[in-house]
């Protein structure tokens, strides 16, 4: 971390220091809108005078508890985010006034149910394929939420305010982007830990202005790094890309390692990396019909078919030069899990270079294991 600007403790700082914020918050008389998937249009909170809070839980600590009331063979990122919710331990819980979920994957939908009994909690019925008729129901559901929300926080949801905070989200994307971007170069001038550590800071920093602020100094300061040859990474080290599912609980015991052992994280196609990033709402359409679009278009694997999630990931590996590719699938995650098969022949027969994928959870039992499979990955890379 020798070259990074103070402004990265900052971000790195983000989820631990943000319980303050939003306490600060809530002290204000302000509501906060928990949420646990890139699919909601946060845009609409925003335009309620919310604020948008990540609920997903990134550790195990809450699971013995989660598991009395969900099976044990169900993804991690499911029972951790409930645990937390049934223990009151995680204050960004605690401080939601209300709760948005989308019916995704099937685990997180039944969880949903079970969340509405201690949560206020709206429920966006996601449609699974992108068509036309899929936009008009999404759209719908865009509307179902507007109007939960002016009834919930007794406010009015202007087209205006809509217009104004598409903007607004939309210059936080461009800049989250840029940073995220200087993987691209040559050697990157940051490690993937800290690219990742600072995207994830960024769901927890309540004050957008004074983000984009930092971010935008970071980002100059690190080109300036890689202009002058000063950066940490060698330009030989192989040149690793991450995908499948979100990565918050594992990235200690995957990224890490990666780059404890000589490779570097250049990109994350999973959640909180690129899928989001990558396409901007339209500011020239009508605002329901805009959010209806980008957000349908996220290239997640609840969605069949999912194609859009092979066509970013081969740009992504041309674009970033990339050596290999990792898979995470997060246990019991079925839907990542199948789409795995035709990632590997993407990666491995189209685009010819080496994939590994890694299935794990949230526990530090297979931390071992998942050095020793990395080391032997990085030795194929050369
Ligand atoms: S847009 S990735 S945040 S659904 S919870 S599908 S890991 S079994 S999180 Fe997701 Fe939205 Fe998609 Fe992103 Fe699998 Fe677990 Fe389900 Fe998961």
């Amino acid at each position: 971390m020798n070259n990074l600007p103070k402004d990265f403790e900052i971000f790195s700082d983000a989820r631990r220091q943000g319980f303050l914020k939003a306490k600060e918050i809530k002290d204000r008389g302000e509501n906060m809108v928990g949420v646990f998937c890139t699919y909601t249009p946060k845009e609409v909170i925003y335009a309620a005078g919310a604020h948008p809070v990540s609920l997903c839980a990134s550790n195990d600590e809450t699971i013995p508890e989660a598991e009395k009331h969900l099976p044990k063979n169900l993804c991690p990122l499911i029972k951790a985010s409930y645990g937390f919710a049934l223990t009151d331990k995680c204050p960004y819980m605690y401080f939601s006034d209300l709760v948005v979920g989308e019916t995704t994957c099937d685990g997180k939908k039944k969880m949903y149910e079970l969340l509405g009994e201690i949560k206020d909690t709206h429920i966006m019925n996601l449609p699974n394929m992108k068509n036309e008729e899929s936009l008009e129901l999404w759209k719908k559901e865009i509307e179902k939420l507007i109007t939960k929300l002016e009834n919930k926080f007794n406010v009015e949801i202007t087209e205006e305010k809509l217009k104004e905070n598409i903007k607004f989200c939309n210059e936080e994307r461009k800049i989250l982007k840029e940073f995220y971007s200087l993987g691209k170069l040559v050697p990157p001038p940051i490690s993937g830990y800290e690219i990742y550590k600072v995207l994830e800071g960024a769901n927890f920093t309540f004050d957008k202005k004074e983000q984009n602020e930092r971010l935008t100094k970071m980002i100059e300061h690190l080109k300036e790094v890689h202009k002058n040859n000063e950066g940490p990474i060698s330009k030989n080290a192989p040149r690793i890309l991450i995908t499948g599912c979100p990565i918050g609980g594992v990235y200690e015991k995957v990224v890490k390692p990666l780059e404890e052992l000589g490779g570097v994280v250049v990109a994350f196609e999973n959640c909180s990396g690129i899928k989001n990033l990558e396409e901007l709402v339209d500011e020239s359409e009508t605002p329901i019909t805009a959010l209806a679009k980008k957000y349908l278009n996220i290239p997640c694997s609840v969605m069949s078919p999912n194609k859009g999630r092979e066509e970013i990931l081969k740009n992504l590996i041309d674009e970033y030069q990339i050596d290999g590719v990792v898979e995470v699938v997060l246990q019991a995650c079925h839907t990542y899990a199948v789409e795995s098969y035709n990632i590997r022949k993407i990666v491995t027969k189209d685009k010819e270079i080496p994939y590994i994928a890694l299935e794990t959870d949230y526990s530090q039992t297979d931390f071992g294991q998942i050095k020793i499979r990395m080391e032997a990955f990085l030795e194929l890379l050369g």
